[in-house]
């Protein structure tokens, strides 16, 4: 299978075609893949409803194109290479033949131990092999899977099995990274005293640690392995079949969970994959990212697996066991291409090129980023030291409800400009929209990004709530795709995508709601009420910064200060705890009560002489109170 476009001339024509003839473009991309049965119409929409259906009536399995197919052209060749978080540890390196085995015989446990299809599969793991197994073993027959980072609380994992109704978790006994231990088994324990709908927990061995033992839910992995074979034929999927689920923070209370599904997110996550790296047979290929991420489901499994592509997974963090680490495995793998994120580049640039001159980075051609804006200063470190000038870096923007690479340049054939990500992939029309909701025309235009033409990879609903669904991405805007960031767009037509125009911010490359976070300040007995937002941070790209209301007559401390970031870190995660947190007498509000956080974000960010009109405040008053004792 080749999918790739290999000059700029064949780009454009591409690009062209997709727009001019869109159906008969991805036909002809969708009958390089395996199916059962051929589709008989590629496309319905309608985004006032909103519905999208790709690839009607036709049947398929992803692991099928995934592992089955490449047993005979690349069985021996090795599919995954995995890292493990101490460079003392051995690598696993795991075959076609073995990835497609191990993953027969789990799905094989996950039906001794009652899965069926459609069922929703919790999956809450380190990055290890099993992880990998876990996602494709729900795959091959058709349950639903949830990842959930491996980082969030059991108030996080209980919110996100309960909302899908999962049957089994997935889970091991801990996580290593870096020098630290995740008790994975004693958080998943916690979540599960309000989590009633799991009736089996299937734990693998990682860490060796004490765990305690609920028999009536809880089997071993590698027991449940020595009572199956791996002989496991794939279900047959629909096309609109749901694949799985991933959560995204929003703007109010609950995480959403995007559905993505079957035969879309399949053509598009490996179309894009492809043509993104320019990845070439025999190359080697790393996405840092986390599988709980969008990032990892489309570019660690997915897309590379689909491709028959060497695909690394680490368990690690770029830090451990010194700030080497990524390229000590850049050395050892001879990686050709590398995907990380801005807060991760900028996390290391802080250090000493030493760390990076101790090793050998001839091998790298491509390197990439995602999850952020990319600051100028961090893209030149990255194209200086890493990259020595000679890699093209691909700055790609997307979204978990995107399902794969939306605005990117590909690698060595279009065009790249320091902190843009530039132009669409051929199938994404994007626009930008200025304040009276119409397209810009202009070419050299700044505005908000919205999509106009479905994509086959678009998130079909959010999990239980398609009315939510729709208010978020289908009302700002009739008939377009709004995905909640600004844009500016070059002469050229590049996009340079600037940041949420809601209420999220990016913390290290973690998209966190600022409303949950804000739900679990106001938990604590002494808080009234509370607004977080974002303000520029060096290394994580944004910092939180917690507005609180306390109660009359509560003593204000440090003491306070901890309660309120344990509380978080406890609900949400310690990633979500506020860097600042100012005590405050009141928040500023509009007329119907809603908290501007506008003025507040400007305050944050020390941008005092710009705050605007205050005027239409509920409370103008408040705010030079704030800006008085501000942190
Ligand atoms: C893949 C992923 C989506 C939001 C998105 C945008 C920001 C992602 C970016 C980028 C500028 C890039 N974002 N990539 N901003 N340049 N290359 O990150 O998905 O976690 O759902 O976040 O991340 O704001 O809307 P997700």
């Amino acid at each position: 299978m080749s999918l790739q476009i290999q000059s700029l001339e064949a780009y454009k024509e591409a690009y062209q075609k997709s727009v001019e003839n869109p159906s008969l473009f991805w036909d002809e991309i969708a009958n390089q893949f395996l199916w059962r049965k051929k589709w008989t119409k590629t496309l319905e929409y309608d985004w006032t409803v909103p519905e999208t259906k790709w690839f009607l009536g036709g049947q398929m399995n992803i692991t099928e194109n995934a592992l089955d197919r490449h047993l005979e052209t690349r069985g021996d060749q090795v599919a995954l290479i995995c890292e493990p978080n101490s460079p003392e540890e051995e690598t696993k390196y795991i075959t076609y033949k073995e990835l497609h085995s191990k993953v027969c015989a789990f799905a094989n446990v996950l039906k001794r131990n009652g899965a069926k299809k459609g069922d929703r599969i919790c999956i809450y793991m380190p990055m290890i092999l099993e992880l990998s197994v876990a996602i494709l073993a729900c795959a091959r027959i058709g349950a639903i899977h949830s990842v959930v980072f491996a980082g969030f609380s059991s108030t996080a994992l209980a919110a996100r099995i309960n909302d899908a109704t999962c049957s089994i978790l997935l889970t091991a006994d801990g996580g290593f990274r870096g020098d630290k231990i995740t008790p994975l088994k004693d958080i998943a324990d916690e979540a599960l005293k309000n989590a009633p709908s799991i009736k089996k927990s299937i734990i693998c061995q990682r860490t060796y640690q004490n765990i305690t033992w609920n028999p009536s839910i809880d089997v071993w992995w590698h027991e449940e392995l020595e009572k199956v074979d791996d002989n496991c034929p794939a279900e047959t999927m629909d096309s609109e079949d749901m694949l799985f689920i991933l959560y995204t923070s929003g703007s109010t209370g609950k995480p959403k969970g995007m559905v993505h599904t079957c035969g879309g997110y399949m053509i598009y996550a490996t179309y894009s994959f492809q043509n993104v790296f320019q990845y070439k047979e025999g190359d080697i290929y790393w996405c840092s990212a986390d599988i709980g991420w969008i990032t990892g489901h489309s570019y660690i499994l997915y897309g590379p697996l689909i491709s028959g592509a060497t695909s690394i997974l680490f368990e690690g963090v770029p830090s451990y066991p010194d700030y080497g680490r990524f390229w000590q495995i850049c050395e050892k793998h001879k990686v050709n291409q590398f995907y990380t994120a801005p807060t991760a580049i900028r996390a290391l640039a802080k250090h000493p090129t030493s760390f990076i001159d101790k090793y050998d980075l001839s091998s790298l051609k491509v390197l990439g980023t995602v999850g952020e804006p990319i600051n100028e200063e961090a893209w030149h470190w990255y194209d200086d030291n890493i990259g020595k000038n000679k890699c093209p870096i691909v700055d790609t923007w997307f979204q978990t409800e995107n399902g794969g690479i939306m605005i990117t340049s590909l690698a060595g054939i279009t065009e790249s400009k320091p902190t843009y990500a530039t132009l669409p992939l051929p199938g994404i029309q994007p626009v930008l929209m200025d304040v009276n909701s119409n397209e810009i025309e202009k070419v050299e235009a700044e505005g908000i990004l919205a999509i106009k033409y479905p994509w086959p990879s678009i998130a079909r609903t959010i999990y239980g709530d398609h009315e939510r669904y729709k208010n978020v991405y289908f009302s700002a805007y009739e008939n377009y795709y709004f995905p909640g960031d600004g844009a500016l767009r070059d002469e050229r037509g590049n996009y340079r995508i600037t940041g949420r125009v809601d209420d999220v911010v990016i913390v290290s490359g973690h998209n966190l709601g600022t409303a949950p976070i804000e739900n679990a300040i106001n938990e604590h007995e002494k808080i009234v009420e509370s607004a977080v937002v974002g303000f520029p941070h060096d290394l994580k790209g944004f910092a939180l910064y917690a507005f609180v209301i306390p109660y009359d007559g509560v003593e204000v401390n440090d003491e306070l200060a901890k309660e309120v970031r344990e509380v978080v870190a406890n609900t949400i995660g310690p990633i979500a705890k506020p860097d600042k947190i100012q005590f405050v007498k009141g928040l500023p509000k509009t007329r119907s009560g809603k908290i501007m956080r506008r003025i507040l974000r400007k305050i944050a960010s020390n941008e005092i002489d710009s705050l605007g009109d205050v005027s239409t405040l509920l409370n103008p008053e408040v705010v030079k109170n704030i800006i008085e004792n501000k942190l």
